[in-house]
Parts: C-alpha cells; structure tokens; sequence
C-alpha cells in the first residue's frame, strides 16, 4: 500500500486486506498491540509513531523528501491470547511535494534482449500516466547511464540501447528513470561517469530499490548467443601424455579439457576422438562429458611408440550446429626404462590424494612437465609393504613435447633434492631411483609379458641405479 502525504491514518483499515487476513483479523478482536520494526528502524523510529492501541499511525517530525523520499513500514499486529496470534502488514510511505505527481504504470520493468543486437535498439516504451499533472513529462535517466549505453528520449519517455550488447562481459543492467514535469526539471544533474566492470550483483538491484514516486526501475537482461566457441584449457599446445607398457583396457591416459564463455546449452561441450582410421584414433576412448581419454587396447609390444590422435570438443552438446575446436593429443608408451621411482614411507591411498599437488610442485621444481605413471604399494624382493608406496613418474619437455630422459629428470631431482624432501616431506620420501626392465620383456609374447606384469616385480629386477639415497629420510 502507498500512502502519499498522509499525516495520520489508521492501520485497523490495512489488514483485513492483508493476504493473511484468515489467520488474524483485528475487527474481532478485543485488544490489538502495534509495532513498527523495519530494516532501518532507526530513522523510521524517528520519523514516525504508532498508537498501540489503536494502530493510528502520526509523523513524529516533519519530513523533507530531498533527503529521504520513500519510507518502508513493517507493522505487526498482537492479540492478547497466548500464544499471541498475530499478522503484519507493509506500509510504503512516499513522500512527495504535493505537486505533479506522477507515478509510471508500473515500479519495475524487466526487459531481455539478446546480446549482438544492431544497435540503437528500442528496448521499451515508458509512456507514463499523467493523472494529476496533465503536462508533457520529461524523461531521464538517473544514476547511471552506463556510459551512455542506454538513453530514454525526453520528450516519448522511448528507453533505447545504444551500442551491441555483450552478455560475456555483462549480462543484467539496472536503470531508474524519471518523469516529471518539464517546468519542474533540475538541469543536467545526469550522472555518466560511472562504468561498470564486474557483472551486476541483487546489492546492486537493492540499491537501485530506492524509488521516488515519480521514478521507475528498469532491468535489462542480456540473453545469451552461441557466440563463442569451446577453448581448449592447453590452448594451441598438444596434449602430451604416457602410457606405461603393462597398461590395459581402460587405463586414463590424459584428461582433456575446454571451455565456452557461453551460458546453458551453449556451453554444454561435448568431446570426441576424430576417427582417422588409423592405429592411434582406434586405441583411445575419449567420455564425452568428462573429457577423460583411456586406452581401448593393451600396449605391451608398443614400448617407445607414439601414437597420435586429435580430439574435438563441440558445445550445444555435441550438436550438428554448435562450434567447435580441436586439440591434439600425442601418447607415449613409455619403455619402462624412463621412469623414475619415487619410494615413500606413506600408504597409497594418502599418496593419491596429494598427488596432484606433488606433482605441481615437482614440475614447479624441474621445469618439466612431471606426471605420475602409475603408483602402487611398495615391493622389496617377495614382500609387498602396504605401508609404503612406490610412485613411477615420468617428465614430458614442455618446450619439444619429449619424454625427458630418466637420467637428465634424475640429475635435476638430484640437485633439488634438499629442498624436494623438505618441501614433500608429508610424502617422507624414502629414496628416488631410475627404474629399468629387462631387455628380454620386449621379445615375449603377450602371454608372458601379461605374467610378468601381474606380478609386477619387472621394475626391482634391475634397478639402473640408485641415483639418491635421502640423507634426511630414515631408511627402514
Ligand atoms: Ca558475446
Ligand atoms: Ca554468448
Ligand atoms: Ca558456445
């Protein structure tokens, strides 16, 4: 309810109107308490008063709509049973000067309009009553205006945009608009300094709540257009993986990633392999919503090969119409002999856990790319020691997109091993050492490659060389 340059009135008439009215309604009761409570109570405690008894409403002070033109009352009804029943009512007070007022059809606006629209655009038309006035208003913008991206005509109160739109850079921008009438017009008080970079926020539209009788406010949403095309997180840069031999059907090689500045299906991607009918393209399965690659086949008489394959990733979830990008993906299978084994005095499954953040920070040290091959529970000889975990890392040059070679990744964790140690030691690194496998492996058959592999002894068989003994790590 609005209440324009009342002085007193009485809230017994507001609440049979209330949409709460069949729960309390103070016509049967006896006693009814009042209470006036609002966000700012402090200001409306000064300004305003309530009879208890009566709910009669009274200015406590005169008001200046200069400072403070709109007033929201939150009063609340009692009765006296216990437990009390009770209802509230809002209570809008506008404060105007008696003159011309001039309220818009309606308090708020909402309008969408797609974003990359030709411009100057008619958004809407805020022709507004003139019920008391019967003057031509003038229409203007007041707080921003957005550095001039929106302007309303004086004179047909028409509110136009006047560049394209962007969604990505901005999706809702909120607008008050005033009429009034001309002969009451203050002059070129327009805001248009102001620029917004960050997308708007409800405390904005809150601020822009504060309307005086004669002002309305205007959202204008921006919808989305497919206008942007997946990004692979690896830019023009090839995925660079590898695969250990004894990996099998379903092992993650790589996870592959995009993403699209749109919003909803327009951003949805989707990825998969290009089918080139060759070796490589048939090897690998890409999920086409996680973006994850596993091999399809085992690689066990591929040790040194690289296959290489490219991946797309389409939005509008894979549609016929949507964009697209592709990424290349190259995949090593790693003869066992580049590897590099980590041993710590920590279980698997802790090791797991901090596994990217080990390998972040290893990268961060070496200037590789390190990744993890594969990690298991530790074996000495016979013993398997659930305790300890062996980790096979592996490095990938970023500047050729090679495997480094185990004895340059060695002599760089070498001279970092100080502070690697220092730096994991959550980890309690027990030794680093190179790992090699048997020549033989190589000319064997499936068969026998699948028992060594089970067995997985093939990496302490020959242990190239201890290239780090841990000073700081307790040996077992
Ligand atoms: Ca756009
Ligand atoms: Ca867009
Ligand atoms: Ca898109």
């Amino acid at each position: 309810m609005n209440v324009s340059l009342l002085t007193c009135f009485s809230l017994f008439s507001f609440f049979p109107f209330s949409p709460r009215r069949l729960l309390f309604s103070p016509y049967v009761c006896y006693i009814c308490y009042f209470a006036v409570f609002t966000a700012d109570s402090a200001e409306v405690d000064a300004a305003f008063t309530i009879e208890a008894s009566k709910g009669r409403v009274k200015l406590a002070k005169p008001l200046d709509s200069a400072q403070r033109n709109h007033y929201r009352l939150v009063v609340k009804a009692e009765d006296d049973s216990d437990p009390p029943k009770f209802d509230v009512a809002e209570v809008n007070i506008i404060v105007g000067t008696g003159q011309g007022v001039r309220l818009f059809p309606q308090r708020f606006y909402e309008v969408t309009v797609s974003e990359n629209q030709l411009a100057p655009l008619l958004l809407l038309d805020l022709n507004s009553t003139d019920e008391l006035a019967h003057r031509t208003p003038h229409y203007s913008i007041v707080g921003s205006d957005y550095s001039g991206l929106f302007r309303v005509e004086p004179d047909t109160g028409r509110l136009m945009v006047m560049r394209s739109l962007d969604r990505e850079s901005r999706d809702l921008y909120t607008l008050k608009v005033k009429a009034e009438p001309s002969e009451h017009r203050r002059v070129g008080k327009r805001d248009t300094s102001s620029s917004f970079s960050s997308r708007s926020s409800t405390r904005d539209i809150a601020q822009n709540h504060h309307l005086a009788f004669d002002e309305t406010l205007v959202m204008v949403r921006v919808a989305d257009e497919n206008d942007n095309s997946p990004i692979f997180d690896n830019r023009g840069k090839p995925v660079v993986a590898a695969v250990p031999l004894e990996a099998s059907f379903g092992f993650q090689v790589a996870k592959v990633t995009a993403r699209d500045a749109d919003e909803g299906v327009n951003s949805a991607i989707r990825y998969e392999i290009l089918s080139r009918g060759d070796d490589a393209s048939s090897k690998f399965y890409v999920d086409p919503i996680s973006g994850v690659i596993r091999s399809m086949v085992s690689f066990s008489m591929d040790g040194g090969k690289l296959f290489s394959f490219d991946v797309k990733a389409t939005d509008k979830e894979g549609s016929d119409s949507g964009n697209s990008a592709v990424t290349n993906v190259f995949v090593y299978v790693l003869p066992e002999t580049k590897m590099v084994l980590f041993v710590t005095n920590t279980e698997p499954i802790s090791v797991e856990k901090k596994s990217k953040e080990v390998m972040d920070y290893l990268s961060k040290v070496t200037g590789f790319e390190v990744k993890m091959a594969k990690l298991e529970p530790h074996r000495e000889g016979e013993y398997l020691d659930s305790q300890s975990t062996d980790i096979f890392l592996y490095a990938i040059n970023p500047d050729s997109n090679d495997i480094v070679d185990t004895d340059m990744l060695l002599d760089v964790f070498r001279q970092n091993s100080q502070a690697i140690v220092e730096n994991l030691d959550q980890l309690k690194i027990r030794r680093i050492q190179g790992v090699v496998v048997q020549e033989k492996i190589s000319q064997m058959g499936v068969t026998e490659v699948a028992i060594i592999a089970l067995s997985s002894v093939i990496f302490l068989g020959t242990v190239l060389a201890i290239a780090l003994l841990c000073s700081t790590c307790k040996e077992r």
